[in-house]
């Protein structure tokens, strides 16, 4: 299983250095200069940080180094945990007798390995997951999530090539409810964003599978690419008009350099993010944390180390 302090590697080794100067001068008691400030802002910006936030931060630093010593890799660590709100780690309502979840996405964004490693994670937690794949455009798509279904050990409907995806749901969720399944997740066709008929099709999903079960699906996730950075925010707002999003799966997230983009799913689309894909193992999907997150990005070796509130400001 691949840690969030490595799957953040990429983004990190981009902001260290600047960071480290700006931090050197914290310790030092010393101002953020002019150009000091807009280094720490072009950085915040390299890591695809929104443009607003970016901004907003360099503010608040420059306030803070008012030419006493702070510990400005702390101070940076509360503001960014802050601007990602109060984010609970997302567990499965299982007590619901069946749990639906409909993944969506456009092609490659990792949306079928997501479904696998959600199943997997489903069966570990002593549940009994169903796959359906009703990414019906490729015999590939359908086998892949077949595979995975019996690496697994869990139950799945596949649809034929060509089928009718809302078919396919539907089917998925009757064979879930009559073969004792509490957790469906369909798997979906990548689609692009900017093709109407295509997402079209995902509101038929949608109505086929809530035919079906009255209140299905209980949850539309979005699988995004990390690589994408911020252009997956114009992805996420066109999927959210054709299918009313619950939250966002971010893939990929080990690899890339652009994981500031998180801060615009949370602050602009103001869409939960629900897991994150750490590698492409079946186990490497971590929910959501933000402080993990923020430490990873900072550096900070032990994910779960607890803010101290007290360290921002310290004065010496
Ligand atoms: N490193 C890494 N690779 C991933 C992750 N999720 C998916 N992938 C890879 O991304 C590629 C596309 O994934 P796939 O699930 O087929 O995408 P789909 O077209 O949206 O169904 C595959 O090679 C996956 O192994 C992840 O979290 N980390
Ligand atoms: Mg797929």
């Amino acid at each position: 299983m691949v840690s969030w302090i490595n799957a953040l590697s990429r983004t990190r080794q981009k902001v260290a250095g600047a960071l480290a100067s700006v931090f050197n001068r914290g310790e030092k008691g010393e101002r953020l200069d002019a150009e000091a400030l807009e280094e720490l802002e072009a950085t915040l910006l390299l890591a695809d940080l929104p443009a607003a936030l970016a901004a907003e931060l360099t503010a608040e630093m420059e306030k803070a180094y008012k030419g006493l010593r702070v510990d400005g890799r702390d101070m940076l660590r509360q503001l960014l945990v802050r601007a990602l709100g109060d984010v609970q780690p997302y567990s499965w309502p299982f007590a619901d007798p069946l749990l639906s979840v409909l993944v969506v996405g456009i092609n490659g964004s990792g949306k079928t390995t997501t479904c696998a490693k959600l199943a997997g994670l489903a069966k570990r937690a002593g549940r009994r997951p169903l796959l359906g794949a009703a990414d019906t455009f490729r015999a590939a798509g359908s086998e892949q999530l077949r595979i995975w279904s019996e690496r697994i050990g869990c139950e799945a409907v596949v649809g034929q090539t060509g089928a009718d995806a809302a078919a396919v749901a539907f089917d998925a969720l009757t064979a879930a409810r009559t073969r004792s399944c509490d957790v469906a997740v369909i798997d979906t066709a990548g689609r692009m964003h900017t093709k109407q008929p295509l997402m079209e099709e995902l509101g038929k999903v949608r109505r086929s599978m809530a035919k079906c079960i009255a209140g299905a699906p209980n949850e539309i996730w979005l699988v995004l690419d990390a690589a994408l950075g911020q252009n997956a925010i114009v992805q996420a707002r066109m999927f959210n008009e054709a299918a009313p999003l619950t939250g966002v799966i971010v893939a990929k997230l080990d690899g890339s350099a652009k994981a500031g983009f998180l801060f615009s799913i949370a602050r602009e689309l103001k869409l939960p993010i629900r897991y994150v894909g750490l590698g492409e193992g079946m186990e490497d999907l971590a929910p959501f944390e933000p402080l993990a997150f923020v430490n990873a990005l900072l550096g900070y070796e032990s994910p779960y180390k607890e803010i101290n509130s007290n360290a921002a400001a310290q004065s010496g």
